[in-house]
Formats: C-alpha cells, structure tokens, sequence
C-alpha cells in the first residue's frame, strides 16, 4: 500500500484538526449519532489517542465505543478523479460514515487502510463521523484477557460478576486508542498506480533492482496506457530506466543503504497520467550461519525497543518526538529499533529509512499468552493459550496484519526482519502449528525475503519454544537481575551463562531484544538497591558483560528507551520506569553508561 504523496496527479488533504467528539453512552448506535451533528460534543484533536486529553477515570478508562466528527467537502478541482478516503491507524476498531451511510469497517488499530469516496461526495459539505471501539478481547491484537497482565499477577484487579466492564490488557502498556495518526483524502486519475515492489541484488558495485508496478485501469480506457520507471540519485542524476510495468532496474556503482549512513534513491512512476515517487534505499540483508549480514557484512543491533508514546499525545503521532528520540539514539551510538508492540508510523518508518535506523518491525500480536499472571486471566484456572475451545482465537486476524504490515512496509531499507509476535506462548502445545503458517505467509508474501522471528517470552521453556524451529534469530525477552534473581545479580548471571549455553547449540544468531529494569530517575544509592539509577546501571553491566562472552549473540536492544504509560498495578509507578530516558526524554545515568558502550562498539564486525 502506498503512502499517501502530493505529486503532479495526486491532490493530498489531511483532515488533522480539532473535531467533535463524544463518548457512547451505550445508545449512539441505536440514536443514530453518525447522522447528525453530535450534540454537546466536547473538542478533540486529530490525530491523538484521547485519553489523556481530557480529565477523570472515566474517561481515561473509556470502555466501548466513541464517535468523531467533522465536515468534509472536495475542490472542484478533483471532479472527476478517484477520490480516497485513507486512514492511517484507528485503534483498536474502526467505522466510517458519511452522511451517516457506512463506508467501511476496520479491525485492528496500527495500520492503514481506505475506502473510495468519490461518488458519494457531491457538491457541497459532508458529514465525516468515525466511531471508534477500544474493545480488546481473545479475538482481537493486542488481546485482552479476563483480568490486567500485571493486576492478576499481583491477585488484583480480575473481572467479578458486578464490575462494570473494562478493559484488561493482556500486555503491559496504556490501551490508548482514537484516531491516533492522520486521514487524509487524496487524489488519483482513474487509472492509477496501485503499488510498487522492490527487491535488491548487489553484486560487487553494481545492484539490479527488480521491479513490479501493480496498476488499475479505468473500464472506459481501451488504450494501452504507458508505463515509465527511473531511478534518479540522490543529486537528481537520473541511473536506469524502464518502459515496463516489470522487470530490472540496473545501477552501475551503487550507493548502497547502511545503517546509520542512509542512501536513498528516488524511484519515480509514470503510469498514464499518474505519478508516484518512492524513495528506496538498495541494501542486502540475510542470515549466515550466527551472523546477521547487511550488504554481506556482519552486523550487531545496537538500540532499544520503543512504544510510541507520549504525554499527552498518548499514542498519538509526535513528529518531533521521533526525531528527537532518533537524536538521542544516534547522541549514543544506537543503530537499531524494534517497533515494539505494532507496527508504528509510516512517519516514522520514512525517518528511519532517512536516518539509517535498522527496524525490527513488529505486528500487534502482543499479549498471545494466557500463562500471564500465572494463568489470572482465568481466575487463577490455567488455560492452554492455543486450546481449541478456551486458547485465543486470533489466527485469522494475525494473518490479516503480517499480510498488511509487509504490504505497508516492504519497500522501506530500514526494515530488515519481521516480528510476527511479542512473547507469544510460543513453548505451549499448539504454538508451533499456530505459528508456522504465520511464518510461511510472511516468508511468501515478502519479495525481499527477510529473516523472520518472534520475540520469546522468559517463561517459555527454550528446550520448547517453537522459535528455535521457526525463526531465522532468536530473540530474546530476558530479565535476569529483575524479575528473574533480582537484586542479585550472581545467580541470574550464571543462569543467563547457562541459557546461552543451550542456545549455542542450536546454532542460530540471538538478539537480546529486551532486558531492563525498573529505575525512577532521581532515586540514587552508594548501595545500588533496586529502582535507583545505580541498580539499572549495574544490571545492564553485567547482561551485556555476558553478552560480550558470546559470539552468538548479534544485538542488544534496552528495554525501554524511555518510560511509558500503563495500565495501574502495584508493580507500575505512573507507568513503567525501564526507560533509559524519562517519558520527557531526559538520560538517566545508564543513558550515559550505553552512550561510552556503544560508542566503543562498531556497527560491523563486532564479534569474531
Ligand atoms: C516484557 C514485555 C514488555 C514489558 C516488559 C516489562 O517482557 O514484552 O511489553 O513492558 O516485559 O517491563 O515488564
């Protein structure tokens, strides 16, 4: 899917602003609010998550369903093309109406989809309402369960028969939902570019770009229409051409895309009357052996895995905030990110693919585990997460989102491996006949061919865990020192020696994809005891001592880059506190340790 652009052909209008907004109070549906202006609606930006915006438990913890609103008319100017309605995240569920007609439904809230609205927008202003449902459940991604992740872990906070119903996030961040990033209309001619896949080879100093332009043609056009492709550098100097709606582009001396030294092209399609520019960074990755390989090298993953959020956007789109966040990562040498827990913006993807970020890029399956709080999500009753009757009931829908997220992200440099999962029950029975079609699917759908993972759970038995068959890294969620040993920090060091052990043998590159502990700035001690900055910068000292023993392991990902939101347990102060940074982006002192690490440590060629 393409990422809406102003070209020659394409008229481009963000409806970004401040809308009417309303919470259901159960009967919107029934009273019809999609068909009139709403009554005593309140203000809300677009886009946002809401929660924050406005004050008080209950609408912070919303439950169910709320409406948007605003009027929308089109320039003459774009009679007679098609016209899109695209938006770009609406979480968790969403439903489009105009003038109270329903246009399209949406199930999943951190990637786009669109409708055509062409004919229904006749001269003159339109009634656009979008409701949108924060329901998460066993059928939904992330998924709810039947008490908080944390809250059952700690024997509170499970659903009783007369609590009124809430959510109960089966993952450990704020359920921040709304139209969290932008609509917008845009504009094409009728026949049109529909989407482009690219796909590298390098050999020596020279790359072919293999190519496939997927367009639609308008019933009434009977011509064959023509169709050209150039590449043009990044000094405007055009390096290869085609006529064909497929083929090879060749490049003589290629600049290749790498980490944190981006290089980008600038494809441009003409196909009829309609233009589209892609920018696209040629670059080669793939797994040999225990190493990860970007343009034929070895490379180790040094970064974070993030959220997007922020005060009080929640997670809202903050464009400023990604370029700061990016700033302070470079400031310590980082080169890597893992789009921890949904696919984030194509803002931020295009910033990445800019900046020379290498993404793990990760769907929303999080929470796909129903041993969390020791199985509380049944009131203390364990429950095989992929049971027939009682498991999650998400395969079909985790199929939709690695098939839209690769459709979304698969031209973009910076993505160099999928994430099919966040610690999945991925040792339990039925894991890996749940996973394996998931990864056959990403392993076709993907033209590039990246390598594929799922990000493993500390519970899950490693002798068990259907990643060691499935996935080309093994990733790793580890605490040892926290929730596993913490505050020694002895004992869990030798059991994370012996961890690595076994994976040795299974012979596979590993990824610390998370490992952290909880640290409120300005908490210090001579004595580091947990929760002060010294404990946090002890505990990473030694996880990555012991990293440094193992050529196996290809990267290290903090967990957090900066503190986040979360639902409220006993264990979450404000939220969680692993951040290296504060939720206003300030270092805490291992912010500093990794900067003097990662200063030392090369992109390449790390480890013998
Ligand atoms: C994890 C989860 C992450 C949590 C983190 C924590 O393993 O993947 O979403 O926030 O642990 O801090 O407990």
């Amino acid at each position: 899917m393409l990422y809406p652009i102003l070209t020659p052909s394409r008229f481009l209008c963000d409806l970004s602003g401040v809308w009417d907004f309303k919470l259901d109070n159960g009967r919107g549906f029934e009273e019809k609010w999609q068909e009139k202006p709403l009554e005593n609606a309140m203000t809300m930006p677009v886009p946002a998550s809401y929660n924050d915006l406005k004050e008080g438990i209950d609408f912070r913890d919303h439950y169910g369903w709320v409406f948007y609103q605003r009027k929308i008319s089109l320039p003459q100017a774009v009679v007679g093309e098609r016209v899109v309605l695209r938006c770009d995240a609406v979480t968790h569920h969403a439903k489009i109406y105009l003038d109270g007609k329903l246009l399209c439904e949406h199930k999943g809230g951190f990637l786009p989809f669109e409708t055509e609205i062409a004919d229904l927008m006749t001269e003159g202003e339109h009634l656009l309402t979008v409701a949108v449902d924060n329901v998460i459940d066993y059928t939904t991604l992330p998924v709810g369960g039947k008490a908080d992740m944390l809250g059952g872990l700690m024997g509170g906070m499970a659903e009783s028969a007369d609590s009124k119903p809430q959510n109960h996030p089966n993952f450990d961040f704020f359920n921040y939902c709304g139209i969290t990033r932008p609509i917008r209309i845009y504009t094409t001619p009728k026949s049109y570019i529909e989407d482009i896949s690219l796909v590298s080879q390098v050999d020596g100093a020279n790359a072919d770009i293999s190519y496939r332009i997927q367009t639609e043609v308008e019933h009434s056009a009977n011509e064959d229409l023509e169709c050209k492709v150039e590449v043009f550098d990044e000094k405007g100097v055009k390096v290869a051409e085609s006529n064909k709606e497929a083929g090879v582009l060749h490049i003589d001396n290629v600049h290749l895309w790498q980490p944190l030294n981006a290089y980008l092209y600038e494809v441009k399609v003409k196909y009829g009357q309609d233009e589209y520019t892609l920018p696209y960074g040629v670059r080669t990755v793939c797994v040999e052996g225990t190493k990860f390989l970007i343009n034929g090298r070895p490379f180790y993953f040094k970064g974070y895995g993030k959220h997007e959020d922020t005060f009080p956007n929640g997670r809202g789109i903050h464009l400023p905030m990604n370029t700061k966040d990016i700033s302070l990562m470079k400031w310590q040498g980082a080169n890597s990110l893992r789009t921890s827990h949904y696919p984030y913006s194509e803002e931020m993807m295009r910033l990445c693919d800019r900046e020379g970020i290498v993404v793990i890029d990760e769907t929303t399956a999080v929470g796909v585990n129903l041993q969390f709080g020791g199985g509380a999500n049944f009131g203390g009753q364990k429950v095989g997460t992929f049971d027939p009757e009682h498991g999650v009931k998400t395969l079909e829908h985790h199929k939709e989102v690695v098939r839209d997220l690769i459709l979304r992200d698969k031209n973009y440099a910076c993505v160099v491996m999928w994430s099919i999962a966040n610690e999945p029950d991925s040792a339990a029975e039925g894991a890996y006949e749940y996973f394996q079609p998931l990864y056959d699917l990403a392993r076709e759908l993907d033209l590039q061919k990246r390598p594929c993972t799922l990000v493993s759970v500390q519970m899950a038995e490693p002798q068990k865990d259907c990643s060691a068959k499935l996935s080309d890294v093994i990733c790793l969620n580890r605490y040892y020192g926290w929730y596993f040993g913490g505050p020694d920090l002895e004992a869990p060091e030798a059991a994370l020696r012996k961890e690595l052990e076994y994976w040795q043998t299974v012979g596979k590159p590993v990824i610390f994809t998370e490992y952290g502990a909880d640290t409120v700035m300005g908490f210090h001690d001579a004595t580091p005891v947990m929760y002060t900055e010294e404990y946090q910068v002890d505990f990473y000292k030694m996880n990555n001592g012991v990293f440094d023993d193992y050529s196996i392991v290809i990267g290290e990902q903090a967990w957090n880059f900066a503190d986040f939101a979360t639902s409220q347990s006993l264990l979450r102060v404000q939220g969680n506190k692993k951040g290296i940074f504060t939720r206003d982006r300030k270092p805490k002192l291992a912010a500093h340790y990794f900067r003097e690490r990662w200063q030392e440590i090369p992109d390449f060629d790390y480890k013998k």
